[in-house]
């Protein structure tokens, strides 16, 4: 395998407004937040807090055919995936495609704060949406 997951990066949870979801992670856990980002091409807004080494990433949906739109649709909000950090994101998805783990990204992708990123589908992955960052 190409080098170790080196941790969590982040937890996306998906909330039907940051601006109503935020008071939990600010004020009542007390995290430190780290602002809030457009990402277009995914069609969400996100809002990050630091908690230790791991941030909570906060994903509001730009419109209900989005991803995380059809997520609250379907589920309600809730944890919509786990990030792991990695180091050889292009080396780790040739790995995972020669196991026959279907990638959503086939090559990685740009994602929020500029990291290099790539989903994996849920459906191969026991039920758990989950992410490869690079750095
Ligand atoms: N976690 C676990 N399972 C999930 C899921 C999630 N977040 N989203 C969908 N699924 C499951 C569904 O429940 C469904 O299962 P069943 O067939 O048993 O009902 C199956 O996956 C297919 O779901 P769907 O709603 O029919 O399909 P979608 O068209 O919504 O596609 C997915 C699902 C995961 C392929 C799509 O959401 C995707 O490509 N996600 C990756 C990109 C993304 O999530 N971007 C938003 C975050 C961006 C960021 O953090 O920057």
């Amino acid at each position: 395998m190409n080098g170790k997951v080196r941790g969590i990066d982040h937890i996306g949870i998906a909330v039907e407004s940051i601006e109503k979801a935020r008071a939990f992670y600010e004020k009542t856990l007390g995290l430190p937040f780290g602002g809030i980002e457009e990402v277009p091409d995914q069609g969400v807004r996100v809002a990050f807090f630091q908690a230790g080494e791991t941030r909570i990433e906060l994903l509001e949906p730009a419109s209900p055919e989005s991803a995380v739109g059809r997520f609250l649709q379907k589920r309600g909000p809730g944890i919509h995936h786990l990030a792991f950090r990695v180091d050889d994101l292009e080396g780790r998805l040739a790995s995972l495609r020669a196991e026959g783990i279907r990638l959503i990204d086939e090559k990685p992708r740009t994602g929020a704060h500029g990291t290099r990123i790539a989903f994996l589908h849920p459906k191969d992955t026991g039920g758990v949406l989950a992410e490869l960052c690079e750095g």
